[in-house]
């Protein structure tokens, strides 16, 4: 009874929280809470007993618990909130014709295929935005991240893959894997809305007739796949292939945002977070600094920019309880910031190191005339090669979609790798470089080898050379959908996720994962932020 209470309260106070997110978009407010959706008027707040950095997956679950036990919380994200429709009608602009809404403040679209029989066809000049899509670049490697209310899972493919239980014991050593796998990874699978597409649509429909021609590939090798589960409603999608539903999945939309269809933060926890009435939203505020003031409190200061990207306001805010959601290159930045600058001079010496790509590396092979993969591919991937109990090379490569509407007879993947290196950032001049090597990621792009090459050997065919640029490269080795690592949990922080030298101070993001997971990431750290909030609400919030 009580169960079915709470149950129905959560409901109608997520369904608060969904209004509040639309109608603050509709008004084109900054500052969303419960109060802005009810008297259109913006809450501001300087201080706030918790703040949180970020609204991806690590930030999102922080709020949402906080403000669900009662404690008056101010989120901050320095993108946008995506739930305004443009000129066009739609949220997010379509990945075949990007406009502004695609990347961060660029003057050219940037993505990982940037083209196809070496053509430049793929990327558009654009003018400068708070897009959703950023791509960072460093001296050796560049870092594809999310940008706006939902983080990374605004661009995300939803892949909802939760490790091997013995990868993550090796990962975690001081994590009680029983318990994760017991309580915290099935608490966070259901919050986000996991599902699984049906087994017997999926053998039938068009749209994933590119993943039945890798699996059976897969299978003349001799190798294993395994179905993957997403967030991307599966129901929706059957609609969308019915033709009673708008596309989206099966509409090429993917990286620069889903217009329908795929439950990311904004839909799930941060709705949640948003309902209890007790957590604040401000958008386009990017905190750049943090420090202590003498009474233990944390002070931020903030920049809050306008949709040219000029500062129009520099805020300061205070709070007891501070939470970095900002991923694993937002935070490691701040921290290593604080202690580089002596702001916060007491930080672990392991701040800035152990970061690592998840071994992540693209290709493409060239498939046989007869072996079509359809000009239609639904841009959700849903199965993966699972070679990773391959303790010789351990690999696990997601099959994929290459959605262009023409059959061009490629299969594509992302390989995640057990790539072994890692590299630690760096502080100088008031920015962050990162130490990753060419010769770092070689290692990823030799062990995705060592298995493509049997998979094109069982089948007698090639890999693509005219994907990923100019330069005729089979690997593209050089960008990172999974940055992983910075303040690595049991090392910058506690077993908890609690900074080393700092009460009140906790990280909750991908910059705890240490810079390999095996599968594609965001269920591991949202499940990892909601063992950290149910520690700290336990031991370090109570009265
Ligand atoms: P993240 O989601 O990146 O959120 C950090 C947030 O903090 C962002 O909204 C930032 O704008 C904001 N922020 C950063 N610094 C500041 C600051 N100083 N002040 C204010 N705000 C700040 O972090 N993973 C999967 O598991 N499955 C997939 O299928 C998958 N596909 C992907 C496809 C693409 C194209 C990309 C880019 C990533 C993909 N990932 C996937 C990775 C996944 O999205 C990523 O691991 C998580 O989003 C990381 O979550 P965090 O909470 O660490």
């Amino acid at each position: 009874m009580a169960l079915k209470l709470m149950q129905r309260q959560l409901t109608r106070r997520h369904i608060l929280g969904t209004a509040a997110l639309r109608t603050a978009a509709a008004l084109g407010f900054t500052r969303i809470g419960l109060q802005s959706a009810r008297a259109a008027e913006p809450d501001p707040v300087d201080r706030a007993p918790a703040i949180v950095v970020g609204s991806g997956y690590g930030g999102a679950v922080a709020a949402a618990r906080l403000g669900q036990a009662g404690i008056r919380t101010l989120v901050l994200e320095m993108g946008r909130l995506w739930n305004t429709p443009g000129p066009d009608g739609t949220v997010f602009c379509s990945t075949r014709a990007p406009d502004q809404r695609s990347m961060w403040f660029r003057t050219r679209t940037e993505a990982p295929l940037a083209t196809f029989l070496w053509l430049d066809v793929v990327n558009r000049d654009i003018s400068p935005y708070p897009g959703v899509l950023d791509r960072v670049h460093f001296d050796a490697v560049s870092v594809y991240v999310g940008r706006g209310v939902g983080g990374g899972s605004l661009v995300n493919g939803g892949m909802a893959v939760t490790p091997p239980k013995a990868y993550f014991a090796e990962q975690f050593p001081g994590v009680d894997a029983d318990e994760m796998y017991g309580t915290y990874f099935p608490r966070a699978r259901a919050a986000l809305g996991v599902n699984t597409v049906d087994p017997a649509w999926f053998e039938a429909t068009e749209w994933y007739r590119y993943t039945r021609v890798s699996r059976e590939h897969a299978r003349r090798t001799g190798l294993r796949t395994t179905f993957v589960p997403n967030v991307y409603d599966f129901v929706h999608m059957a609609r969308e292939a019915a033709g009673t539903a708008t596309r989206s999945a099966l509409a090429g939309e993917v990286v620069y945002g889903n217009n329908h269809g795929k439950r990311s933060l904004d839909k799930t926890y941060l709705a949640a977070a948003l309902g209890t009435g007790n957590v604040t939203l401000h958008t386009l505020e990017r905190v750049r600094a943090i420090s202590r003031a003498r009474d233990g409190t944390y002070v931020l200061t903030a920049d809050r920019v306008d949709l040219t990207g000029r500062v129009v306001e520099t805020r300061e805010y205070g709070c007891t309880y501070l939470f970095l959601g900002g991923g694993s290159l937002g935070t490691t930045e701040l921290l290593l910031r604080a202690r580089e600058t002596g702001a916060l001079p007491d930080l672990d010496a392991s701040v800035g190191a152990g970061w690592g790509t998840n071994g992540n590396v693209m290709l493409g092979r060239a498939n046989h005339l007869w072996d079509t993969v359809g000009e239609n591919q639904s841009t959700m991937p849903v199965m993966g090669i699972d070679d990773w109990a391959n303790a010789s090379n351990p690999v696990f490569a997601e099959i994929a979609p290459l959605p262009t509407g023409l059959e061009h007879w490629v299969s594509l993947y992302l390989a995640i790798t057990k790539n072994p290196e890692r590299a630690s950032f760096s502080y100088s001049g008031g920015s962050m470089r990162l130490g990753w090597t060419a010769a770092q990621s070689a290692v990823s792009a030799a062990m995705a080898r060592k298995l493509f090459d049997r998979i094109n050997a069982a089948n007698s065919t090639i890999y693509r050379y005219d994907l990923f640029g100019s330069s005729s490269r089979a690997f593209a080795d050089d960008f990172t959908y999974h940055p992983l690592g910075g303040c690595v949990l049991g090392k910058a922080t506690d077993a908890f996720g609690r900074v080393k030298g700092y009460p009140r101070l906790y990280v909750t993001d991908g910059s705890l994962v240490p810079g390999s997971i095996g599968v594609n990431p965001f269920v591991t750290i949202t499940a990892l932020a909601e063992r950290t909030m149910a520690r700290v609400l336990a031991e370090d919030t109570a009265p």
